[in-house]
């Protein structure tokens, strides 16, 4: 290989899990000769390898290790400033024609823009090493499961991968060596970390990934978000199955019957602490348990959905996690974690906003600067996240390694709205639940830069994440609805509606045990509800709500919908799919004319 030293970096033994495929490794080479790293360094996820990269990490000042008797085997990473969230200005769908990525696409024709990365990449990763990370996405022996490799000429992805991923010797045994085989390619450069140069691009049709210029997990982790919705939803559409923005949770019942649901919500939204709810003491004997927290991949097996969680680990918002909210989460971060942008307390213990107990006198906020509870700026980013394995969960499914996944009973859509929206209502039918997807919106949060709070449509909350013309998604939900025999109910929820006090009326975590009961009644047929124009909602006494203090006021107007609100909210849904130009679906837009005939009634 052209200039490129054999590895003497890492030493014998660590890290070697070189593919049999000579698919891979012609494009190893490829980008080696392209981008002239020090040395290959082939990742076999071992733990030996782990500890290797570790100890570099801390030489350079990549991680700081915390407190070995507070969190146990964990690290504190602080990205660049500059660098802490999606940046869906520069994220491009790069497919043959500016139809195929659709009007919700940012668009970049692939032959220029491979033109370009090759020259943002060459000797990109000089005196650098350069990682070649294989991995598969799901359980090892399921039909759905995919392998990727990543290359990157950054350790601090290489220690993500580990968690969120299944990495090394199964995915190359997976691959094995048919020239024909799937598998994602993904690239990755941290170049100088310069916004100027910073882009996340998706060539669907040729399955690969190229992400220059940032170190934030959802821009680099190329396996999350890059493959598993973008590059995963054009294969799904292809291939006749579904990947959503979705988790994944398991609910038994004090009786032993179970139910699977599968809930999409925006990012930061909620996803996590729904998928770790932990019931209040009055559903004695009820369980949750989780299969996955950020994405689903769903097939159709006799006539139903089933679904598997591609990942191994968790992403996760760190703000706002205390044993008050997710007793779960905390007890999945307390070891064997990677922080990223949190705060430094002066005895290595990692704090942030939100967290139980006082705040510490002081600490050293994400940027590296002293803070005292005085300070004007935030100890910890709003977008600040651990990296956690699923494995440190204590709720974790007994199924989470099924290779036919788990069926799901329901699907829920729920967006962070303050108003309009009620706490919880169901879909009169499959092609209506549809809709109610395509048309839902929420609040924008911090996991993107750009405006905080802004009301946007972000249908099936797979705005920034669907890879190809978001009308298409659209037919393709109603094309596997039709396919279902024993389709999932189709449900939306809101925790975020709020009262005139601009107070958040429903109390949230683990209080919404309440509304998944609601919802596993309804599947059960046994839950009682109310024909409303935007669907079936719960009487005031179909809900349980023994044991929370709520006034029947809050609740009321939990459950209110209000004509005017919805009559604004039906004209936004027609400006979104105006906006769209001419693809949505004719069932959807009969779907939009059904219900304003039901608000007329
Ligand atoms: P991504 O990882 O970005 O996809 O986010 P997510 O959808 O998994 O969201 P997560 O569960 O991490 O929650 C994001 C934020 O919403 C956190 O600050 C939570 O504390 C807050 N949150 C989650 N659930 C609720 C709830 O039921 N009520 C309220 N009020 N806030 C909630
Ligand atoms: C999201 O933004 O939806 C996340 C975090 O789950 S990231 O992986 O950064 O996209
Ligand atoms: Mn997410």
């Amino acid at each position: 290989m052209q200039n490129v030293v054999p590895a003497i970096f890492p030493p014998a033994g660590v890290g070697d899990a070189r593919p049999a495929s000579q698919a891979v490794l012609d494009w190893v080479h490829e980008i080696a000769t392209l981008t002239q790293p020090e040395n290959i360094f082939w990742c076999d996820g071992s733990k030996r390898e782990n500890e290797f990269l570790i100890a570099e990490s801390l030489k350079q000042n990549v991680l700081i290790k915390l407190n070995e008797k507070k969190v146990p085997r964990s690290h504190l990473h602080r990205s660049d400033p500059n660098d802490v969230a999606r940046v869906e200005q520069f994220t491009f769908v790069c497919t043959p024609t500016k139809q195929g990525a659709g009007p919700t696409n940012n668009w970049s024709e692939p032959g220029e823009t491979y033109t370009k990365l090759r020259g943002l990449l060459k000797g990109a990763m000089h005196g650098r090493t350069m990682f070649v990370v294989p991995y598969i996405m799901g359980p090892p022996d399921s039909p759905l499961t995919k392998v990727g490799f990543e290359i990157t000429d950054s350790k601090y992805v290489v220690l993500n991968m580990r968690i969120m991923t299944r990495m090394g010797e199964v995915a190359v045994k997976r691959l094995g060596n048919d020239p024909n085989a799937e598998w994602n390619r993904g690239v990755h450069s941290l170049l100088d970390v310069s916004p100027e140069r910073r882009s996340i691009c998706h060539f669907p049709q040729d399955n690969a990934i190229i992400s220059v210029g940032s170190g934030y997990g959802g821009n680099v982790l190329l396996s999350k978000k890059c493959f598993a919705l973008r590059i995963g939803s054009y294969l799904a559409r292809t291939q006749g199955w579904l990947a959503e923005h979705m988790l994944i949770l398991g609910v038994e019942s004090p009786e032993g019957k179970k139910h699977y649901v599968a809930a999409a919500f925006p990012s930061a939204c909620g996803k996590t602490n729904f998928a770790m709810l932990i019931p209040p003491a009055h559903f004695k004997g009820w369980k949750v348990t989780t299969v996955g927290d950020d994405i689903a991949w769903m097939q159709i097996r006799d006539g139903r959905l089933y679904a598997i969680n591609p990942e191994n680990g968790y992403f996760g918002v760190v703000p706002g996690t205390s044993y008050q909210s997710n007793p779960n989460a905390m007890r999945s971060i307390a070891h064997d974690t990677l922080y990223t942008n949190v705060a430094l307390t002066d005895d290595g213990d990692v704090w942030w906003e939100g967290k139980d107990g006082p705040p510490p006198a002081h600490a050293i906020d994400w940027r590296g600067n002293d803070w005292t509870p005085a300070s004007k700026e935030r100890a910890a980013h709003p977008n600040s996240r651990f990296t956690t394995p699923m494995r440190n969960n204590p709720a974790l499914d007994p199924d989470v390694e099924k290779g036919e996944g788990v069926p799901i009973s329901a699907i829920i859509f729920g967006g962070r709205r303050s108003d309009t929206v009620p706490l919880v209502y169901e879909a009169l039918d499959w092609n209506h639940g549809v809709y109610l997807g395509a048309t839902m919106a929420s609040e924008t949060t911090a996991a993107a830069t750009g405006a905080v709070g802004k009301v946007r449509r972000d249908p099936m909350a797979m705005l920034p994440f669907c890879g190809y013309n978001i009308g298409d998604y659209f037919q393709h939900w109603l094309d596997i609805g039709k396919r279902l025999t024993r389709p999932p109910r189709i449900f939306g929820v809101n925790w975020f509606r709020k009262g005139a006090d601009g107070k958040f009326l429903w109390p949230g975590f683990g209080e919404n045990m309440r509304v998944l009961k609601w919802i596993i009644d309804r599947c059960e047929e046994t839950g009682g509800a109310l024909k409303s124009p935007i669907g079936w909602l719960p009487g005031i006494h179909d809900i349980d709500l023994a044991g929370l203090e709520l006034d029947h006021k809050c609740i009321d107007e939990l459950l209110e919908i209000d004509h005017e609100q919805w009559q604004k909210e039906l004209v936004e849904h027609k400006t979104f799919f105006d906006s769209l130009g001419g693809v949505v679906p004719e069932e959807l837009l009969e779907q939009s004319k059904e219900l304003a005939a039901r608000f007329a009634q």
